[in-house]
Formats: C-alpha cells, sequence, structure tokens
C-alpha cells in the first residue's frame, strides 16, 4: 500500500513538473495585439518610438535606460516621425536612414531571445533583396528580423548564427507556411529562439521553425549596435516602411505554482522514501 502512495505522488510530481515547464515556456505567448508592448522583467530594450518631431533620439523604455537610446541615422527628424500602430513611429525611406542602437552587453543574448515589432511596408521597389528591420547580424553572429524580398513572393525570414552555423527560418524553411506583406497594412512580427527552436511568428500566427543542429547552441555574441531599419553589419540593406514598437527581450522562465506544488510533492516522496529506510 505505501509503495502505490509513494508512487502515486512520484506519477503527480512528474505530471507537475512537467506541466510547469510548459507553463513557464508559454508565460510570455500569445502575443499581445491590443496595447503598445510594456517593460516587464524579461525586457532588455523596448522603442515605443513614440518621439516627438524633431527628437534626433528615439528613447529606450526598458529598465536599462539610456544606455540603449537609439539615435536617428540619415533621417529627417522634422518629418520622418509619424503616427504608428500604436502612438508614433518612425517612417523610413527605402533608400537610407535608420535607428541605430550601439552595441552594449545588454544585447548579447544567447538563448531565450523575442524579437517583436509592428511593420507596414510601403509598395516601393526594393532596394534590396534583404530589407533589415531589427538586426544585430555580425559576419557569423547576431540576430536579426528581415523581410526577405524574392520576386515573385514576398516572405519573411529571421537568421541567428550560432557559433560558426547559421540557423535561419524563411521560404526555404521545410513546413513554411507563407507570409505576404505587402498590402501596405500594418503585421505583428516576433521571432523567438527558445530552447534551441528559432521560431518566426507573423500576426500571431506561426510560419515556420526550425531547430538548432545541437542542444544549448547559443548565439554568438556579434558585439555590432541593434540597427532598426538596415543591416548591423554591411549596412545596405534598408527597409522601406514604418516601424513601430520594437522589443527585445531575455526569457527569463519563472516557477509557478505547479512547480511549487511539484516540489513539494517530491519532497514528500523524499521524505516518505527516508522514512521507509
Ligand atoms: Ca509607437
Amino acid at each position: 500500500m505505501h509503495r502505490k502512495i509513494v508512487m502515486a505522488v512520484f506519477m503527480v510530481t512528474v505530471l507537475c513538473l512537467g506541466l510547469s515547464a510548459s507553463f513557464a515556456w508559454a508565460y510570455n505567448l500569445p502575443w499581445d495585439f491590443t496595447a503598445p508592448y510594456t517593460s516587464d522583467a524579461n525586457t532588455v530594450g523596448l522603442w515605443h518610438l513614440d518621439d516627438s518631431t524633431g527628437s534626433t533620439i528615439a528613447v529606450n523604455s526598458s529598465g536599462n535606460g539610456s544606455v540603449l537610446d537609439g539615435t536617428l541615422v540619415d533621417l529627417d527628424p522634422d518629418n520622418d516621425w509619424v503616427a504608428g500602430k500604436f502612438g508614433g513611429a518612425i517612417d523610413l525611406s527605402g533608400t537610407a536612414g535608420y535607428i541605430d542602437v550601439a552595441s552594449n552587453q545588454f544585447l548579447d543574448i544567447a538563448a531565450n531571445l523575442t524579437v517583436e515589432c509592428w511593420v507596414k511596408r510601403d509598395d516601393s521597389a526594393w532596394v534590396s533583396a534583404w530589407e533589415d528591420i531589427v538586426s544585430r547580424e555580425g559576419s557569423t553572429s547576431g540576430y536579426l528580423l528581415r523581410y526577405y524580398m524574392y520576386q515573385p513572393a514576398c516572405t519573411v525570414g529571421i537568421q541567428t548564427s550560432t557559433g560558426r552555423q547559421s540557423l535561419r527560418v524563411d521560404r526555404y524553411t521545410p513546413g513554411w507556411t507563407g507570409a505576404i506583406l505587402d498590402d501596405q497594412l500594418w503585421h505583428h512580427l516576433a521571432m523567438t529562439y527558445i530552447g534551441d527552436i528559432l521560431k518566426l511568428y507573423v500576426d500571431g500566427d506561426l510560419v515556420g521553425s526550425t531547430t538548432a543542429p545541437e542542444a544549448n547552441c547559443p548565439i554568438y555574441p556579434s558585439g555590432k549596435p541593434v540597427r532598426m531599419g538596415n543591416n548591423a553589419w554591411v549596412g545596405g540593406r534598408p527597409f522601406p516602411g514604418q516601424i513601430d514598437e520594437v522589443r527585445v527581450r531575455e526569457i527569463i522562465p519563472e516557477p509557478s505554482a505547479l512547480l511549487l506544488l511539484g516540489g513539494g510533492l517530491l519532497g514528500l516522496l523524499l521524505f516518505g522514501w527516508k522514512s521507509k529506510k
């Protein structure tokens, strides 16, 4: 009888721990489309892009402060701040100009990364097949969220480089469901790299994912700035359109009530085992 009780406690514990892990990772999903992002404990950088006309600074609203403020480069602060998805946004010509956030250790996120934003692409000819929206790409490192234009279809791609291995989700990814963003409407983009799985979401729908070739495969720090609207490494990949509400997070799983319950039951199990001895 005693053995049956111990086994029951053990099974409940395993179940709770499993559920806890699931709940912890689901903690930040699904995406909220109804309001501007808020800065939570996971937020590294948050740029509402609500900055006033005339401002040359895109203020960071995360707890990391002004060290992550962005600077307007080759933009017109009197005309390029426009109405956005929520509040203001930055309007990029697609030929020059971007927002630059200087490299900082806060941006060295090795794993459990999310990058989110809203975009509204202009109906304009593409300058480059790669239109970088949020980029911290280096030659073999960093991360980026990119609009990948490849005639005749418009697709979205993201890429992380892990050490010497490039990992990306785009139209060539098996199972890719596709995404067309050339309708001049606002779309929500999100990339996640959690548990060695890289995923891309468009308007909340998972459109593609891929798994790192080995476990615990970190994103290699690029030492590059974060650029909104161009590539951080080689430049020349301008995004034509509006970008709003950019958020970069390093997700920290939190212990849930189920995890605590599981831990408690595990303690009972161990106590019962010790008492039996
Ligand atoms: Ca905004």
